[in-house]
């Protein structure tokens, strides 16, 4: 597997890197899902370096350096920098800011054309994605529920101060084609907004399969 696809850079590896790169795809509690140049595999924090306090919890999108096993689960040694990221405080310990998301290059803000499209949450969202480091995009999903969308567009326009506006609907296609330009190979997005906005629906619209529930 080409790890490029998944946005990892050969400047991300430290000098003398101890293993081989691999990014984390999800987390489920103390055992990560990985992606790595051998394909898809599984992982556990190396005590020493992790609960020794050296190294930062890989969060969903970490790059990471792995001593790979291809019997079973590998081994995490080290968290690479991350260039973007969400933190919330820690709301388990006394560790601080957690981060819950790394390095995507795209937050997409999702509002939809009903009760949801709020200009006042728009721009919290927008002034988060703006603090994590990446670029945000603003969507505005479900447009087949109105009959013209000028106003709301002009409204969002007007708080995004510069950030690219989208209108969308996952159920009849509209506006796809130009979101998935922003999707390609190598680029990470992250689709935030309130639920049932209508995240999962875009992501498998996009995606052109049922990848989420
Ligand atoms: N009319 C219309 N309905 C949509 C559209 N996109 C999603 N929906 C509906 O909105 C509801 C919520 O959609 P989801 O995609 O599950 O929303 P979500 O943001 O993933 O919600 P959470 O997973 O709870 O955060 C579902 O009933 C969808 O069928 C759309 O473009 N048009
Ligand atoms: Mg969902």
């Amino acid at each position: 597997m080409d790890l490029r696809k998944y946005g990892f850079t050969p400047d991300l590896l430290p000098e003398n890197a101890q293993g081989s790169p691999a990014r984390v795809t999800a987390v489920h509690k103390d055992r990560y899902a990985l992606v790595c140049e051998y394909g898809e595999t599984y992982g556990r924090l190396k005590t020493k370096e992790y609960y020794g306090g050296f190294e930062e919890f890989p969060t969903v999108g970490d790059f990471v350096l792995i001593r790979h096993n291809p019997g079973g689960d590998s081994r995490i040694v080290k968290t690479l920098p991350r260039r973007t990221f969400f933190s919330r405080r820690d709301p388990a310990s006394d560790r601080g800011e957690q981060a819950v998301a790394a390095n995507f290059d795209n937050v997409f803000i999702m509002q939809s054309f009903n009760q949801n499209f709020n200009t006042r949450r728009l721009e919290r969202y927008l002034t988060l994605a703006r603090q994590s480091g990446a670029v945000p995009v603003v969507v505005l999903t479900k447009a087949d529920l109105v009959r013209e969308y000028a106003s709301y567009l002009r409204a969002a326009e007007d708080t995004a101060a510069g950030a690219p506006v989208y209108i969308v609907s996952a159920k009849n296609g509209t506006g796809l084609v130009d979101l998935a330009a922003l999707m390609t190979p190598g680029k990470t997005a992250v689709f935030l907004g309130s639920s049932g906005v209508g995240k999962s629906s875009l992501v498998n619209a996009l995606a052109g399969e049922e990848l989420m529930e």
